[in-house]
């Protein structure tokens, strides 16, 4: 048994934590009463090596980095919990986790971006991670996904090839958290099958407005097993209840100067208010006998099941509801592992999958030192852990007994055998064929799936993906490079490939024949969008001689919803209110700027609004919180003219003029933050 003597572990635990509370002590457990000042010959002397509180100091500290995840090593992490809906998913998958009505299964999720160092911003161009370890009763299970449905390569034997051509060039090492460079482009260029993933980089999930506001999937196809050994194809979706938002390009690029933890903050402080994000589990399911009636392979994770020929059923909820105590211990810790599967869920022959049962072990072999990563507390399964694994780096586990070999008798035939149904079973299937290595021709159509996303984008998502591909290629040497690259859009769409070579100054390549015209409208972000205030960050723009009340009205309106509004001046402390009284400064305008905020008040006040109007810092954010889609609201006729000023037409999409008194001011701007931005507006306007 693995984790026995736990209540002596937690008595241990327990007292070293009240001793380091109380007075400093060495690793040894002996009281320390200078840790200012090496112990030395004389105040002048040199330190002596006898110094052990000194020694065991240092050393710790120089030990104190394990090696960063080579991919998604910038990532935030919360604790939660997973509940199915119902029990209906039973007639699939003997998992117990998903068909136990409202049991409640604790949960790790880990958020990340992929391509940057632990350090780097969190608004890069990037995927975004999104991993979950499920502590089942049945063991751990984890489901380790993307914020896009699929990947860039089809067989894992490519990974290192695409991870070096992404990552900072080796010469070097620019540029950080960025795949806009030659090589990333060059890879690309030359492997069409990343052509749908490139699309979706390209698109505004890449930029995600919060970690809360992002979809997970699963990409693979995995396999549900039911209890008789019936199996089905199962695609798994996370959708967040807040919905599916963006930021703008512009926008990430000055995040990542002014608060590059914008996401990992955002979680954080959103678990901190009793916010709790949520989000819904989906799957979709294919019978075993249809694997071959899509014109596309099952097995090919550059694909995904259009939601409008297989839909996705709702089957449970995931709340995250608790930090972690300490990045490092929880969040830096974790280890995921796609092997990490319970009776009722199996793998499918995916050659991507396949490659990353093995490196998701393997990795943390290197990261984490050793085997004995499962004993760290964020790893450790709740199911009872009895194995014959000894020893090894950081055993923390003091095994008892004889016998740590199967089959014995010394330890009375222990740990047994599970004789029944609760076992683990892989999934029986047929595998025949001659020892190759080659790609079924099923895995051969690299566009048609990216020509469906396009075609399901809105005007001014596609506007969006041509400036990305623009930025992208716009920073990419070798012209080469960017014409390749052009060629292989001519398939997916001849005006996207037109627009871009206009763009990055190459010739517009011929026509490459006929593409579809399919779209699949679940793809777009601008289908039928949840509008929702919660949460959502209001900048009040405030100065002396402020209309009191107006601030009131809207604070309340907003608040009331769920909204967070923050005054802001252009110092700290308070202004003086047109009445008199004092109004509270939440924050300098200096310390913060518009890309922090997700709509911006100009309240009423004469004398305030005039103040404003003086103040660059006041006008600008106001400018570029409009240039960004956001909402804009102004009570009064200085503050509209005031925004007129900013280059703000009260006349445009998402701007609300006059008396914040009125509920019809304050229902207008409550549904214009709540519609997130507001990209219809006069396209100039729109990055493009
Ligand atoms: Fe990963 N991936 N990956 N990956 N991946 C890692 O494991 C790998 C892939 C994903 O928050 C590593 O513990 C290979 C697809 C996430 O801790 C490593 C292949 C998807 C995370 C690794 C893939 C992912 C990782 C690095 C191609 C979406 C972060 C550190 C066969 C479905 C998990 C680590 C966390 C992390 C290998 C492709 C998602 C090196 C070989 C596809 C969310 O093992």
């Amino acid at each position: 048994m693995t984790h026995d003597g736990t209540s002596k572990d937690r008595q241990l635990a327990g007292f070293r934590v009240n001793a380091a509370e109380g007075t400093l002590t060495t690793d040894q457990g002996i009281r320390v009463d200078d840790t200012d000042n090496t112990l030395r010959p004389g105040e002048r002397g040199p330190s002596l090596l006898q110094d052990f509180h000194f020694r065991e100091k240092l050393t710790h500290f120089d030990h104190e980095r394990i090696p960063e995840r080579v991919v998604h090593a910038r990532g935030a992490g919360a604790y939660g919990y997973f509940e199915p809906y119902d029990g209906s998913l039973s007639e699939y998958t003997k998992a117990r986790f998903l068909t136990i009505p409202g049991q409640r299964t604790p949960v790790f999720v880990r958020f990340s971006t992929v391509a940057g160092s632990r350090g780097s911003a969190d608004t890069v161009r990037d995927v975004r991670g999104f991993a979950t370890k499920f502590y089942t009763d049945q063991g751990n299970f984890d489901l380790v996904g993307n914020n896009m449905p699929v990947f860039f390569i089809q067989d894992g034997i490519k990974f290192p090839d695409f991870v070096h051509a992404v990552k900072p060039e080796p010469h070097n090492e620019i540029p950080q958290a960025s795949s806009a460079h030659d090589t990333l482009w060059d890879f690309v260029q030359l492997q069409p099958e990343t052509t749908h993933m490139m699309m979706w980089l390209m698109s505004d999930r890449a930029l995600p407005r919060s970690y809360r506001m992002m979809q997970g999937f699963g990409v693979h196809t995995f396999r549900f097993v039911d209890s008789a050994g019936r199996s089905t194809f199962v695609k798994f979706h996370w959708k967040p209840r807040l919905g599916v938002h963006s930021l703008v390009w512009d926008e990430t690029k000055k995040i990542a100067g002014q608060d590059p933890d914008f996401n990992r903050r955002d979680l954080w402080e959103a678990i901190e208010n009793g916010d709790f994000p949520e989000w819904e589990l989906g799957v979709q399911l294919v019978p075993e006998e249809d694997e071959h009636r899509f014109d596309f392979d099952l097995l090919d994770a550059t694909k995904i099941i259009p939601e409008e020929e297989v839909p996705v059923r709702p089957v449970g909820r995931l709340v995250l509801d608790r930090n972690p105590d300490n990045v490092f211990a929880e969040t830096e810790q974790v280890a995921f592992h796609l092997g990490n599967v319970v009776p009722g869920i199996d793998v499918t022959n995916d050659p991507l999958l396949q490659a990353r049962l093995f490196s998701y072990l393997d990795t943390q072999l290197i990261r984490l030192g050793g085997p004995n990563f499962t004993q760290i507390p964020v790893n450790r399964p709740v199911a009872e852990v009895a194995t014959h694994h000894r020893d090894g780096y950081h055993q923390t586990t003091i095994h008892k007994g004889q016998a740590s070999y199967h089959p014995n008798s010394v330890g009375g035939g222990c740990p047994a055998l599970a004789g029944d149904a609760s076992a683990y079973t892989f999934y029986t299937q047929q595998v025949d064929g001659p020892m190759i290595r080659k790609r079924a021709e099923s895995f051969n159509d690299h566009y048609s799936q990216a020509t469906l996303f396009w075609n399901s984008m809105s005007v001014w998502e596609k506007k969006h993906i041509i400036a990305a591909f623009r930025f992208e290629l716009g920073k990419v040497g070798r012209k080469h490079i960017r014409e390749g690259v052009v060629r292989n859009l001519a398939h997916v769409d001849h005006h996207l490939a037109v627009a871009v070579a206009e763009g990055v100054g190459v010739t517009p390549p011929e026509r490459a024949g006929e593409t579809h015209k399919r779209s699949s409208p679940a793809l777009s972000q601008a289908v039928d969008p949840v509008r929702d205030v919660a949460t959502r960050k209001i900048a009040v723009l405030v100065a002396d001689g402020v209309d009191a009340s107006d601030v009131t009205a809207v604070a309340e309106a907003l608040t009331g919803r769920g909204a967070v509004c923050e005054v802001l001046a252009s110092r700290d402390g308070s202004v003086r209110g047109a009445n008199g009284d004092r109004v509270e400064v939440d924050r300098s305008i200096k310390t913060v700027g518009s890309v922090l905020y997700d709509a911006v008040y100009v309240p009423g006040g004469d004398e305030s609004v005039e103040e404003l109007g003086k103040d660059g810092d006041a006008l600008h954010f106001v400018t570029e919180a409009y240039k960004h889609g956001k909402a804009v609201a102004g009570s009064g006729e200085a503050a509209r003219s005031l925004l007129e000023r900013a280059g703000v037409p009260a006349s445009a999409e998402g701007v609300v003029t006059g008396n914040a008194s009125a509920a019809e001011f304050t229902n207008a701007f409550t549904e214009a933050v709540a519609a997130h931005r507001h990209f219809g507006r006069d396209s100039e306007h729109v990055p493009a």
